[in-house]
């Protein structure tokens, strides 16, 4: 794959420095299920970043098969996670208390933890990301769960943003479907017969980022261009969630973001460290 060549890297940016979240993203994340928040991060800290984003999923796309040869889900993207754990300077951004801080504010909560990152890359030829609820596979006992999904290279309109079905988050969990063939058929036609409006922010500039809860069916389409949409995304979750009995298609996350703690207990594990208000460093 051609991703842009390693540069290296400049000083982790400090995004300590918080934002006001206007009322209208907090009503939108509240009403709707999700909300665009423009400009949370600076082009100068996303080129701080993106480099080791870049060289995570350059890394390991070796081990992918060619695109052709994949099935849906493989096409859909190239998805690398908590890079957090690897890389300092993906973990500045991933820490930092804007984002953070944003994430609480939109979810109207006053604390929020880490489940975890990951970086998507939808390759030049890469297929669309068929219609999902993110909370299917999550273990946790609160509805507060938000991700955010910030482009870290411009996306055309023609690539797109996600598509969201507004209103979606408040019935819950929609169906058992997990992301594939599957859930691209049977939320497409609950879509159609529960009439849910549908909403993109098209065209996104590095830096810019949306916020989806954990229950909002979302989609996006395919790329037919020559970019690497290339997106870093970061899930949390309002501090003080219980972790719930994983069903089927929760067990691969029990495992791996919850470090396979009790059922019931709180999700304050290793991996899960509280990100707003931040913790002192000891
Ligand atoms: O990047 C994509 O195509 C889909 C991302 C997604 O579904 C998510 O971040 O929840």
């Amino acid at each position: 794959m051609t991703l842009a060549a390693p540069r290296p890297t400049a000083a982790a940016p400090d995004m300590s420095e918080t934002r006001t979240i206007a009322p209208e993203a907090i009503r939108s994340l509240a009403e709707k299920g999700h909300a665009m928040v423009r400009g949370l991060a600076s082009l100068a800290e996303v080129e701080s970043f993106r480099p080791s984003v870049e060289a995570a999923v350059r890394k390991h796309a070796e081990g992918v098969a060619p695109l052709e040869e994949r099935k849906t889900y493989g096409k859909a993207f190239l998805q690398v996670h908590n890079l957090w754990r690897f890389d300092d300077q993906v973990k500045a951004l991933v820490f930092a208390p804007r984002l953070a801080k944003a994430a609480a504010d939109l979810l109207g909560v006053q604390s929020v933890r880490l489940y975890h990152d990951q970086a998507l890359c939808k390759e030049p030829g890469g297929g669309h990301t068929p219609w999902h609820q993110d909370q299917g596979y999550w273990p946790l006992d609160t509805q507060d769960t938000v991700t955010m999904w910030m482009p870290l290279v411009d996306i055309p309109a023609r690539v797109g943003s996600m598509t969201f079905a507004s209103g979606s988050h408040k019935q819950g969990n929609l169906g058992p479907w997990l992301i594939g063939d599957e859930s691209e058929a049977s939320f497409q036609a609950l879509v159609e017969e529960r009439g849910f409006p549908l909403e993109t922010y098209g065209a996104m500039t590095a830096g810019d980022a949306t916020f989806h809860k954990g229950w909002t069916l979302h989609r996006a389409g395919s790329n037919d261009t020559d970019l690497f949409r290339l997106v870093m995304t970061v899930i949390w979750y309002a501090d003080g969630a219980r972790i719930t009995e994983p069903g089927p298609g929760q067990k691969f996350d029990h495992r791996t973001w919850l470090d396979s703690r009790p059922v019931g207990g709180l999700a304050v594990g290793q991996l899960n460290p509280r990100l707003w208000p931040p913790q002192a460093k000891s």
